[in-house]
């Protein structure tokens, strides 16, 4: 058959399908799930985000679901006796702790990691009062006061001082979100005696800084649901469920299952994604019981999706540049087939790093030129002038003719 009509086709297929999904949105969130299943059975890291989505789910393997616990558990243990590699973040213990609780586990079962949480806490905070910003991002630090309060563990008056909207500070619609669930949730707990958790004063404060950062978050949703971008919205519509405002949450839902499937393909994006398409937010982890669950889903039903295979034509143009937006140094490398930002970088000879994360391979350094954390600089991707990449090296796929600058970036 000749090319031409076989994309034809291979267009008509991908628009029935887009048409059949919007059609029917349980199937889309269905399948999504099984995809999110799947990842757990890949040679992927295991991902305490993915295990959280999957026990917030109606459906479960829990067979699956045992043995990536197990996973965890046996990660997370390496990490904090320090046996391999740096001592994990805030928020990446957080999640840790989120996914055990989601599992119904004690909190005795990694030992050390609520004091080491504790700890971490600390360090956010002296560094906030020392420095401005938390020592990683208010995003983390809300992770970690939203994983100590979903576990009933009481958190100091100075950590959760610390959890304020700053005048100065622009923050991610992400990370106002998950300070709108770490607040929430300080807010709303109780004792075993049913008694308020917090003082009056401080609940008080917590309900003025939530409403503050709810309003920016209302205020962002745009005509079509989103809130800032996709990735944004699945995390915002997480707040907006916690605070009960089901209109905004549902327009928003709306526009993420007509979002192209493949915007998800990432673990950590569907991970993020799932529990508000279920309606359920990291809050509803502090209910669960674990008792009559639904052992139903499975791996096996879902059909092998094909790759179109786009013929692709042109080069694509790298430029690198300092924090003074001075060249370091250029490529152009010519695409042959769908590849990836990181494949092109491979094939460009360029020197450049990376480091492992959540969200896969994040660029640490180019050209020999390395950002540094302690001087919050980043390797930014753009497209062209300035058009912010969306996805990742691994996950974006440049198109022919296109120009991507790496900018050293403050952050
Ligand atoms: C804070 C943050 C940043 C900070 C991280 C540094 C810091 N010390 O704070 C900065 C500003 C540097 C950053 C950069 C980028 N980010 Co960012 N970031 C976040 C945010 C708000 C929180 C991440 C976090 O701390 N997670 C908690 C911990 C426990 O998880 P972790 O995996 O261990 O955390 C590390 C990684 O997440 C890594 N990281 C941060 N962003 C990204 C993006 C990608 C693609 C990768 C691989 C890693 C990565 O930095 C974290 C700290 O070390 C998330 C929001 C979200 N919804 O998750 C967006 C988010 C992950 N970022 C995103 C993007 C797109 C980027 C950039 C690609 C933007 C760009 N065009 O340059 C770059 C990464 C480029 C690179 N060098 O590879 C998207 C990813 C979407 C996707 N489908 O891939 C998100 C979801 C925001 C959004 N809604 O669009 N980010």
């Amino acid at each position: 058959m000749q090319p031409r009509k076989l994309l034809l086709i291979s267009c008509m297929q991908i628009l029935l399908l887009a048409l059949n999904l919007q059609a029917n949105p349980e199937e889309t969130i269905r399948s999504l799930n099984v995809h999110l299943l799947r990842s757990t059975i890949s040679a992927l890291p295991a991902n305490p985000s993915v295990h959280i989505a999957l026990r917030l789910s109606p459906e479960h393997s829990l067979q699956d679901e045992r043995k990536y616990l197990h996973k965890l558990k046996t990660d997370l243990q390496g990490k904090l006796s320090r046996s391999s590699g740096l001592p994990p973040s805030t928020g990446l213990v957080a999640l840790y702790l989120l996914a055990f609780r989601a599992s119904c586990l004690s909190l005795s079962t990694v030992e050390k990691a609520v004091p080491y949480l504790k700890k971490e806490l600390r360090a956010e905070r002296n560094h906030l009062n020392n420095g401005h910003v938390p020592l990683t991002n208010y995003y983390q630090y809300s992770l970690g006061v939203l994983a100590l309060c979903v576990n009933n563990v009481r958190i100091d008056h100075g950590i959760l001082s610390g959890l304020t909207p700053h005048r100065h500070h622009h923050h991610h619609i992400d990370t106002n979100a998950m300070m709108v669930l770490a607040l929430k949730c300080v807010h709303d707990s109780k004792m075993p005696n049913n008694a308020w958790m917090y003082s009056n004063h401080r609940r008080t404060n917590v309900l003025l800084a939530m409403n503050k950062l709810i309003q920016q978050i209302q205020n962002h949703q745009a005509e079509n649901g989103t809130i800032g971008n996709i990735y944004s919205t699945a995390v915002a519509l997480q707040a907006l469920l916690a605070v009960r405002d089901e209109a905004r949450w549902l327009k928003g839902k709306r526009a993420l299952i007509e979002a192209p499937k493949r915007a998800f393909d990432n673990p950590m994006a569907l991970s993020q994604l799932l529990p508000v398409l279920y309606r359920k937010t990291y809050l509803d982890i502090g209910q669960m019981d674990c008792n009559d669950e639904h052992d139903g889903l499975n791996t096996t039903k879902l059909s092998a999706t094909t790759e179109p295979n786009f013929t692709l034509t042109g080069f694509v143009h790298l430029t690198v540049k300092n924090i003074s937006k001075a060249d370091i140094c250029k490529a152009k490398v010519p695409l042959r087939r769908r590849m990836s930002l990181l494949e092109v970088l491979n094939e460009a000879n360029l020197d450049f790093e990376t480091k492992e994360t959540l969200w896969g391979p994040f660029l640490t350094s180019v050209c020999h030129l390395r950002a540094q954390d302690a001087e919050r600089t980043y390797w930014q991707l753009i497209s062209g002038e300035n058009t912010q990449l969306k996805k990742g090296i691994k996950d974006y796929h440049p198109h022919g003719k296109e120009h991507i600058l790496l900018q050293l970036s403050h952050f």
